[in-house]
């Protein structure tokens, strides 16, 4: 939440302490100037500042203390114009030296990049709601960003964006998986059509552009059709091809093709109103202690079913990554963003349509990031907020 505030106080260094005290010592002036107050019929007037100033809080902040919540204090309303102003009284103010022209040029700009960060902040923090993003996450990496700018960058899109963009990435974790190294074996799990067996195609497309020698297995034996799509896959891709119907099969088969540089192993698609599938899961990853697990999550997905998908398959076995799919047919990504961050799993692949092998990323964070921020840039830039000042 962005906490704004007026001020009135007989000098600028004045004002500002009591900011700094009231709003912390990350506030900024959005807004200055020098006001008359008192008097008698024009005549006797004290000369004075006016100063908005506004922080980024949080209840956080507000729990902690760092920022006060508003209290009259040495108030003489005779000395007041605005309900909001909090006026600084003295017994006797000191003489205001008269701004020089520079000065006072200098004092405009600030100003006014002041006021055009935070509008570019504001419609920053509306982009990730809008875009899914949880509250309380938006104002971690609001206050982040923040914290990331430096005076000269205040008021410019680009410079800004920089700062969101690495908050953003700071928050998720970095392990990344390497497509020319992949681990050994890797299972495909996830609920029932999420793209499993054409992320297991694709990923047999993307090692073999690495010259590597991958293998396709298959538990599936559940659904009607389940093992001639896979074969198919195997078949056109030209790599070995096998079904496991227990798990001392599969162990068995994985031992044999030690020889292989990569062993993709697809499942069968369930979630946690099908405790059997997930009894019948867990037994043949028990057969299979090395393998890398990857959970499936469809981009299209409802955050809240996300976050259940990957307690439920926590359930059966760790889970080493995630791979998102289905990212073409999502118009929000901020709620998969929050499950990459509440999990802190690592984005192993992404994909983003149904082309195999050619619709699938490695990672993919730093994409899901920029999709995210797309929707900010643009009304920004197209308003022109936020202009370079010289
Ligand atoms: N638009 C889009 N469609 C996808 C993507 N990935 C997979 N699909 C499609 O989703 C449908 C289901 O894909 P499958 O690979 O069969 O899904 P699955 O998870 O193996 O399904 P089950 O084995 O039945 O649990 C197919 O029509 C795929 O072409 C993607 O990234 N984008
Ligand atoms: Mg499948």
């Amino acid at each position: 939440m962005i906490e704004s505030r007026r001020y009135r106080a007989a000098s600028m260094p004045e004002a500002l302490q009591q900011i700094k005290s009231d709003l912390g010592p990350d506030a900024i002036i959005i807004h200055s100037q020098p006001v008359r107050v008192g008097g008698m019929f024009g005549l006797f007037a004290q000369r004075a500042v006016e100063v908005r100033a506004a922080a980024m809080t949080t209840q956080d902040d507000l729990d902690a203390g760092a920022i006060q919540p508003r209290q009259p204090r040495q108030w003489k309303p005779s000395q007041l114009t605005g309900d909001e102003t909090i006026a600084l009284t003295k017994e006797s103010p000191e003489p205001q030296r008269p701004a020089t022209p520079l000065r006072k040029v200098q004092l405009e700009q600030f100003s006014q990049r002041l006021g055009e960060a935070s509008t570019l902040l504001a419609d920053a923090y509306r982009c990730l709601q809008d875009e899914g993003v949880e509250d309380r996450l938006v104002q971690e990496i609001m206050l982040q960003t923040k914290a990331g700018l430096t005076f000269e960058s205040l008021g410019r899109p680009d410079s800004l964006h920089v700062a969101l963009r690495s908050a953003m990435l700071s928050r998720l974790p970095r392990r990344r998986i390497r497509q020319d190294t992949p681990p050994h074996l890797i299972c495909l799990q996830g609920p029932t059509g999420v793209g499993k067996t054409t992320t297991a195609a694709k990923l047999i497309g993307l090692f073999q552009s690495e010259r590597l020698r991958p293998a396709l297995l298959t538990i599936d034996v559940l659904r009607v059709g389940a093992i001639a799509q896979i074969e198919a896959y195997a078949r056109i891709m030209g790599v070995p091809f096998a079904v496991a119907y227990d798990p001392r099969e599969l162990a068995a088969k994985v031992e044999s093709w030690s020889d292989y540089d990569v062993i993709v192993v697809d499942t069968p698609g369930m979630g946690e109103a099908q405790p059997e599938r997930l009894a019948d899961l867990r037994c043949h990853l028990q057969a299979l202690p090395q393998s890398s697990n990857f959970l499936v999550l469809s981009a299209t997905a409802k955050t809240e079913d996300m976050l259940a998908t990957v307690e439920t398959f926590k359930g059966m076995a760790s889970i080493d990554a995630i791979v998102t799919t289905k990212l073409d047919e999502s118009r929000h990504l901020g709620g998969l963003y929050g499950v990459l961050h509440a999990t802190q799993t690592p984005l192993a692949f992404s994909s983003s349509g149904q082309q195999v092998p050619e619709d699938l990323t490695v990672g993919g964070t730093e994409e899901l990031i920029a999709r995210i921020l797309a929707s900010w840039r643009e009304p920004s830039l197209a308003r022109g907020v936020g202009t370079c000042l010289p």
